[in-house]
């Protein structure tokens, strides 16, 4: 049996925009490793109880069930040593852990308070009560509250972009002259957004911008092919 990825679905099964699915799919194509995918929906718990957890993704390879996408990065990379580096040796993961989670935190927290309204519009009829409620509890606000100001948020969002703008004048991926995971875990973050709201993240004009769009393009063009909203 080949590897499995459970991978959260808005309501058309194809529309798949997790930030941390997304860097597990490309994790998964830069090892060059074949995978099927499950749509799942927040609120499927059930789908995914062998994993002894709720949240996506989770992969299923032979005998492993392993959950979460830091953790996936480093099974992919233990388990399958002889394909292509996902961090370039230690140092590399150590460093790589680090940009995970500057993700995590800043480009996450960011970007869900400019396009949350628009996942919100995008989901399964039975997992929009679930995602208001949840979501309002941990933002202390309501989904409308929180994307009514996004014109001038976004512009405070684009300044939080400026070491990657520093990093791309002087090469072109975080892997160096190759992609590598830091860049599938930034690149999740903005693919997330991409296919699920028509909210302009970057400007034509910003060096973010074309980075963003040689991982598009990248392994034929997967990530660009995927359904979502054009640049
Ligand atoms: N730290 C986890 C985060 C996973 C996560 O939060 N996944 C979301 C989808 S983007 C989820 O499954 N949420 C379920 C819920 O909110 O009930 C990772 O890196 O995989």
């Amino acid at each position: 049996m080949g590897l499995k990825l459970y991978d959260l679905a808005g309501a058309e099964p194809d529309r798949r925009f997790s930030p941390y699915c997304w860097r597990t799919k490309l994790a998964l194509m830069h090892k060059g490793l074949a995978f099927d995918t499950v749509p799942w929906r927040f609120t499927d718990k059930d789908a995914i109880a062998f994993s002894g957890q709720g949240r996506v993704p989770v992969i299923i390879d032979g005998d492993h069930v392993v959950f979460d996408s830091w953790t996936i990065a480093t099974y992919l990379e233990d388990a399958y040593p002889d394909r292509p580096s996902l961090f370039g040796g230690a140092g590399g993961r150590g460093v790589t852990r680090f940009v995970n989670a500057w993700a995590d935190g800043v480009l996450v927290g960011g970007i869900v308070r400019l396009i949350v309204t628009d996942i919100l519009a995008h989901l399964h009829e039975k997992d929009r009560a679930y995602f208001r409620e949840t979501r309002e509890k941990r933002f202390g606000a309501t989904l409308e509250t929180i994307t009514a100001d996004r014109e001038t948020n976004v512009v405070a969002f684009r300044k939080t972009l400026e070491p990657v703008r520093t990093m791309v004048a002087a090469q072109p991926y975080f892997g160096g002259e190759l992609p590598a995971y830091a860049d599938y875990a930034v690149f999740g973050c903005f693919q997330w957004a991409r296919c699920i709201s028509p909210f302009p993240l970057l400007t034509k004009d910003d060096p973010v911008w074309a980075w963003r769009d040689s991982l598009l393009s990248a392994f034929d063009g997967f990530a660009g092919k995927a359904l979502g909203y054009p640049l």
